[in-house]
């Protein structure tokens, strides 16, 4: 079955773009401003700073592609289904939740949507991924999967198994290092020997391609040169794209003060933001003002509506935690 990707991007499609990292940032903002209700009984890693990542790379892949990530998933759902009924039913823990308000804010999925898998276990979504990708190859579907994980899965055996593997078979899957430079708070430098993750797995059998992360137009064009290649010449690809994390690794605070990074200027900050420049590049695909604020408008109350909602929804009954349990002993 051949596969339509898209290379070019319509005026629908860039406000489609813009509205998911609209639609991402004010999701978070929300948790921000709720979360001291103490409400939502989840922890919650933010994807504040990436919501441009899994957006544009998505944008560039055909709606049936498989994808993966990891408990930093917020962008990546909503990306992937933008229904955020779903979404803060999960963070407050409601039957209305993607997983039934069983789950949490860490493990988000829609296979419905083709979103499968999120984990807090680094690095164990993508064994998973290259397995789904290995499927379609035994298929011959030309599906595509893409796997979404952070700097941190690069130092687990888990990674470069699969990718040596997925290499080998020559599959259709992308893995997305969302590079933060980060795990928990430690630097990549005091952690991976390797100075550079892109020449290192280059050396696979693979296309790869790296991008700053806060930059739509520049995410694409990363994603595109891959896919394009993946297209004639089917192998994996892997794409790096660094971006700045806002606020501590997990809960809904900054933590400059925590001791193990400095702060940086304002002007710095407000560069790196993915917002802003979702905005500039929006305006650059030739959307007015007014298509933008009535997304904005359309975004701030369907949040509004959602968390509503999924306060007044039902908890799960006690009898569901037997539920897809499954055991040896049967
Ligand atoms: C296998 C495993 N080892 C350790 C941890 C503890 N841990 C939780 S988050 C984290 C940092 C991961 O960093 P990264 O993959 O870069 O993701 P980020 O939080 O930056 O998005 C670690 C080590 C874990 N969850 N799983
Ligand atoms: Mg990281």
């Amino acid at each position: 079955m051949k596969q339509t990707h898209s290379v070019s991007i319509s005026k629908e499609k860039a406000l489609g773009i813009y509205r998911k990292i609209y639609l991402a940032r004010k999701c978070e903002e929300a948790i921000r401003s709720e979360y001291a209700k103490d409400q939502m009984k989840t922890p919650v890693h933010l994807s504040n700073g990436a919501e441009a990542i899994p957006a544009c790379v998505l944008a560039c892949l055909a709606e049936t592609t498989k994808t993966f990530g990891t408990y930093r998933n917020h962008s990546l759902f909503l990306a992937v289904t933008e229904n955020t009924d779903r979404f803060f039913g999960e963070l407050y823990g409601r039957v209305t939740g993607c997983a039934s308000g069983l789950a949490g804010s860490m493990h988000l999925t829609a296979p419905e949507s083709g979103l499968f898998l999120t984990s807090a276990v680094v690095g164990t979504t993508i064994p998973p991924a290259v397995g789904a990708s290995f499927a379609d190859w035994y298929r011959n579907s030309g599906n595509y999967t893409a796997v979404f994980f952070g700097d941190g899965a690069l130092e687990e055996g888990a990674f470069w198994e699969s990718l040596n593997f997925a290499c080998l078979k020559k599959l259709r899957i992308l893995f997305v290092c969302e590079n933060n430079e980060l795990a928990i708070h430690a630097h990549v430098r005091d952690r991976q020997s390797s100075r550079s993750a892109l020449s290192t797995v280059s050396a696979f059998d693979c296309h790869a391609a790296e991008a700053p992360g806060h930059l739509p137009q520049r995410i694409m064009g990363a994603a595109r040169s891959v896919i394009e290649k993946m297209a004639g010449d089917p192998k994996p690809a892997f794409l790096s794209f660094d971006y700045f994390r806002y606020l501590e690794h997990v809960g809904v605070h900054e933590d400059f003060a925590a001791g193990y990074r400095s702060r940086p200027d304002e002007k710095t900050l407000r560069e790196k933001d993915p917002l802003t420049h979702a905005g500039i590049w929006a305006r650059s695909q030739g959307l007015g003002e007014e298509e933008i604020t009535n997304v904005n408008r359309t975004v701030d109350a369907q949040i509004k509506q959602s968390i509503e909602k999924a306060k007044s929804a039902p908890f799960p009954s006690p009898s569901m935690l037997f539920e897809h349990v499954f055991s040896a002993n049967g």
